[in-house]
């Protein structure tokens, strides 16, 4: 293996090519129209055209980036997250093509993406799966038979599905025939399979993933994230480790998640999801056959890259994880700082990204995929870039975090950056006391004072004319809808809020 071609853009895309080049590998950028002069495509050796912007008509198109593979005489494809990471069909049209698919075997991509198979194939393996059925459900009146056993509330979940799309909560036997029909067409939409199956509902659970690795010889686990705080399905802040993960739960966790990538034959890395129960039960929700957004928390606190192995693994190497216990060492912590506006229904913002200043400092890393001048459109997701830090302890790491994003400036798209701040600032998220309704009671975090918004937007322009005036001065300044604490100070004795 000596050329990877990187089927990804953004700080994803970003991430690999730098894996590659520690790993003595080339790297080759694929681009969109929009993504031009992206910064994934300077960073790489060669880099192609493979289309429009629409992803439908560029990044999705397994023969535009098999194409690309071979005019670049690439030897091995690696996917990222999201776009065709999880598509058994393109794993297995790059091995056709004789290159190295850098993830899993397509087997095991798709033995996990069908979701009553995966549960079928844990129970073989003494995984713990939510209680609920192996098999979808058609009719209401078996239906209702397996309700009553499985006991009341239900959830309607999509075969084929995965995110939370097609599924449907139900506390009374009257509800179920409606959300049957609901959800099967919702996932017929979505997935192009209408198959539904039903799962007891687990009651504000957390929801903690295992990290695994496999090589040809081993399969180990490093450890937990904590993923509960998120909204509508998208996460926005991870940890690792979790503080309701004991020693004892993690070596359980663990061991369940080596025997779910055992049971498909897993290769790489990969996760495994879980809801953890507030009385510390535990159960195997569905495998990430990809490396995760989240992947850093685990680097930090392991001591591993994550990237790095999954291309040695793909070259036929072994892993360069010790066996034996491994422990996670302090705590790390990450934000994903998004293009969106939480204060207008999180909607998606765009514009030019007129003024970037990244923190720095020890223990804080920015994996980021947008530079000053670049242009935010809606043609990708809104993900501009994930804030990591780390410290000894979860409150130093909270702290760090704070401070990193008192120095973050994003100038030009509103951020999500004021949220951040509000959360890490709340005493309930800093007692840990967190699951994966938080967000859903607390929407007081989600949008920011009034008077905060209008601070922002002159402490915005602000920024701009300290920028534009090339002011020797460290900018007093802005984050999209967050203004610093001096520039609220400031705001607030000229009676500005
Ligand atoms: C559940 C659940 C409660 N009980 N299954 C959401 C997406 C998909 N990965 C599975 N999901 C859930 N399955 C049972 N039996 C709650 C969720 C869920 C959730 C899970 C993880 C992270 C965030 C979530 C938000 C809402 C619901």
């Amino acid at each position: 293996m000596k050329r990877v071609l990187v089927a990804n853009r953004g700080e994803i895309a970003l991430r690999i090519i730098r894996a590659c080049h520690e790993e003595g590998l080339e790297a080759v950028a694929v681009y969109s129209a929009a993504d031009r002069a992206a910064p994934h495509v300077r960073a790489a050796d060669l880099a192609l055209p493979i289309g429009p912007s629409a992803p439908s008509e560029s990044y999705l198109v397994i023969e535009r980036l098999l194409e690309a593979a071979e005019r670049a005489g690439a030897d091995a494809v690696h996917p990222g997250y999201g776009f065709l990471a999880e598509r058994a069909a393109f794993a297995q049209a790059v091995q056709d093509a004789g290159l190295i698919f850098v993830g899993p075997p397509p087997a095991a991509i798709r033995a996990m993406g069908d979701k009553t198979e995966a549960r079928r194939r844990m129970l073989a393996a003494d995984v713990p799966v939510v209680p609920g059925a192996q098999e979808p459900v058609r009719d209401v009146g078996p239906a209702l038979a397996l309700a009553r056993e499985i006991g009341y509330p239900v959830l309607v979940k999509a075969a084929a599905g995965g995110g939370g799309k097609g599924m449907r909560v139900v506390h009374q036997p009257e509800q179920l025939e409606a959300a049957l029909a609901t959800a099967a067409s919702e996932a017929r939409k979505a997935f192009g399979d209408p198959s539904v199956y039903l799962e007891k509902l687990i009651l504000e659970p957390r929801h903690v993933e295992i990290q695994v690795l496999a090589d040809r010889e081993r399969t180990v686990h490093l450890g937990e994230r904590e993923c509960s705080i998120q909204r509508r399905h998208q996460k926005l802040v991870e940890e690792a480790p979790s503080v309701a993960v004991t020693p004892e739960i993690r070596e359980w966790m663990g061991a369940a998640a080596v025997a779910a990538a055992q049971a498909v034959g897993y290769l790489g890395a990969g996760t495994c999801e879980f809801l953890l129960a507030a009385n510390g039960s535990f159960y195997f929700l569905e495998m990430n056959t990809r490396i995760q957004v989240e992947h850093p928390v685990t680097e930090l606190v392991y001591g591993v890259d994550l990237v790095r192995e999954q291309l040695r693994i793909a070259g036929g190497q072994p892993m360069r994880v010790p066996s034996g216990w491994l422990h996670p060492r302090g705590w790390a912590m990450e934000c994903r700082i998004t293009s969106e506006d939480p204060s207008n229904g999180f909607l998606p913002s765009t514009g030019r990204i007129e003024y970037l200043r990244v923190p720095g400092g020890p223990g804080v890393r920015w994996d980021g995929g947008i530079e000053a001048g670049d242009e935010v459109s809606l043609f990708y997701d809104s993900l501009l870039a994930k804030l990591i830090v780390w410290a000894p302890t979860r409150p130093e790491a909270i702290d760090r975090m704070i401070r990193a994003l008192d120095e973050l400036v994003i100038a030009g798209v509103s951020t999500n950056v004021g949220f951040h701040r509000r959360l890490l600032a709340d005493p309930a998220f800093r007692s840990g006391a967190i699951d994966i309704q938080f967000l859903d009671r607390r929407t007081d975090l989600l949008a920011p004072m009034l008077s905060e918004r209008e601070a922002i937007e002159l402490a915005v322009a602000a920024a701009l004319a300290e920028d534009e005036a090339r002011s020797c001065r460290r900018p007093s300044v802005a984050n999209g809808e967050h203004a610093n604490r001096a520039w609220l100070e400031r705001a607030r004795l000229e009676g500005l809020r």
